[in-house]
């Protein structure tokens, strides 16, 4: 397994965690924040988010897959608790499109001076915005830490019965998205650490969390990366559940995210279910390649 990653991104952190709690070995690719990525798009076919993994030839994007293809891959200790794992999907989606944005306007707002000088200029372009200015961050941090406080407060007051983890009893894929948005809070520097700092029960709750950690690294290059998946076969597509307005495989599609960065990947449809979509392309440096995204949150359309 290889990740594509870079140290400051919070859905990074939530794949290095699953990585470190099913306690596996990973090849470490450390790719720029900020597009273009030259040597991960030959790998996704244009997706250009972080992070990425990679098995051999199958590259998996959006931490939403990443984390089930981890469980599909080593089922134990899992993420996924029959009893728990609906309720965990629905917490982790509330975290990760209500909670993170604001979070992420006011971070970056306030930290401008530790993070790379060109991302935000990057990021508007990915979401098709204009580029903004300094004064402009500042401001929109300032409105943004008025909707992540009390967001911060109902997390704290999740934990008022007694519950171990964010989901109940067990570790769930809920404690790794609302984790990743608060760890972003002092990812490169401290400055607003007392944001949490009235919160003794998320203090304790994060500590666990961390203690997952990250796996077994080890650096690799993006060339020996590019080079696996070129001497490498994509696995066998699993039988095909389409639904009735579905593309079926052999189809040509195009698909790109339904939110931001939503550079399109085009190719051939090799496996789509209720959960996954799977596309086979041949790209000239990469070789053969299978790229596979999860369903909800994917635009699907046949070319
Ligand atoms: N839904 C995606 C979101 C990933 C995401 O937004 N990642 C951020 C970094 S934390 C990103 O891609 N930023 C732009 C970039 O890295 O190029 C996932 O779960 O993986």
């Amino acid at each position: 397994m290889i990740l594509h990653h870079y140290d400051f991104s919070n859905y990074s952190e939530k794949a290095r965690l699953a990585l470190g709690y099913k306690r596996l070995a990973w090849g470490s690719v450390i790719i720029p924040p900020i597009a273009p990525k030259p040597d991960l798009t030959p790998l996704t076919g244009g997706y250009r988010k972080t992070p990425v993994l990679q098995v051999g030839a199958d590259i998996y994007c959006d931490t939403a897959l990443i984390v089930r293809e981890l469980e599909r891959r080593a089922p134990e200790p899992t993420l996924f608790p029959p009893h728990l794992a609906a309720s965990a999907d629905a917490v982790a989606f509330w975290a990760e499109n209500r909670l993170f944005r604001p979070m992420s306007l006011y971070v970056s707002g306030n930290n401008m001076d530790v993070l790379p000088p060109t991302l935000q200029a990057d990021r508007a372009r990915m979401r098709g915005l204009p580029e903004p200015d300094d004064a402009t961050m500042r401001r929109a941090a300032a409105r943004s830490a008025t909707h992540v406080r009390p967001q911060i407060a109902a997390i704290e007051s999740m934990f008022t019965d007694g519950r171990a983890w964010i989901a109940g009893d067990a570790p769930t894929i809920a404690d790794l998205a609302v984790y990743h948005a608060l760890w972003f809070i002092t990812a490169r520097t401290d400055r607003l650490a007392h944001e949490l700092q009235p919160h003794p029960r998320i203090h304790a709750w994060m500590a666990k969390v961390r203690a997952f950690g990250h796996g077994t690294p080890t650096p690799m290059s993006a060339q020996d990366a590019i080079a696996v998946a070129r001497s490498s076969t994509p696995e066998e597509a699993r039988p095909s559940s389409p639904q009735l307005e579905d593309p079926k495989p052999g189809d040509l599609v195009r698909i790109r995210a339904d939110d931001y960065g939503r550079d399109p990947v085009e190719g051939e449809l090799v496996f789509i279910d209720d959960r996954e979509i799977a596309i086979w392309r041949t790209d000239p440096i990469a070789g053969e390649i299978v790229v596979h995204f999860p369903r909800l949150g994917y635009d699907l359309r046949p070319l």
